[in-house]
């Protein structure tokens, strides 16, 4: 079944320059931003600037060029925020995908968030 991209959606526009974001990094293909609703004091979200819906869209779809960049960048939020595991710290990185993961933007992002103790999470 293919992705049906809405391109009105969120992150879309913040990707156009039509809404304002708090970016933390950007780079070719990868842009990431603060959450505007922080569930810890680091909460960023990476996501690809191409039009890909779900983490297994992104993963299917994208070139291998894309798919790299996306990853280095999270990598490298987490050492920039303080956040990496060699630190300590550590983070949790979450995506959230369709209906029964219950993502509310329809554009692939990963959720990074640290900065706290996260406790035990898998459901
Ligand atoms: P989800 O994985 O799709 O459920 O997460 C969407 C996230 O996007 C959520 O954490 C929101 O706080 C965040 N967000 C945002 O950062 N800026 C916005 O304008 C909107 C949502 I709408």
């Amino acid at each position: 079944m293919a992705y049906d991209y809405d391109d009105d959606n969120i992150f879309a526009r913040i990707l156009r320059g039509e809404i304002p974001n708090a970016t933390v990094a950007e780079t070719e293909h990868t842009l990431a931003f603060a959450d505007i609703t922080p569930q810890a004091p680091v909460h960023v979200l990476v996501i690809p600037k191409g039009r890909y819906v779900t983490y297994d869209d992104f993963h299917a779809n994208a070139s291998d060029a894309e798919i790299v960049d996306f990853h280095r960048t999270a990598a490298a939020i987490c050492a920039e925020q303080g956040i990496a595991a060699d630190t300590g710290a550590g983070f949790r990185a979450i995506t959230n995908a369709g209906r029964d993961g219950v993502q509310e933007v329809p554009h692939f992002h990963l959720h990074l968030i640290g900065g706290r103790p996260l406790g035990r999470m898998l459901a």
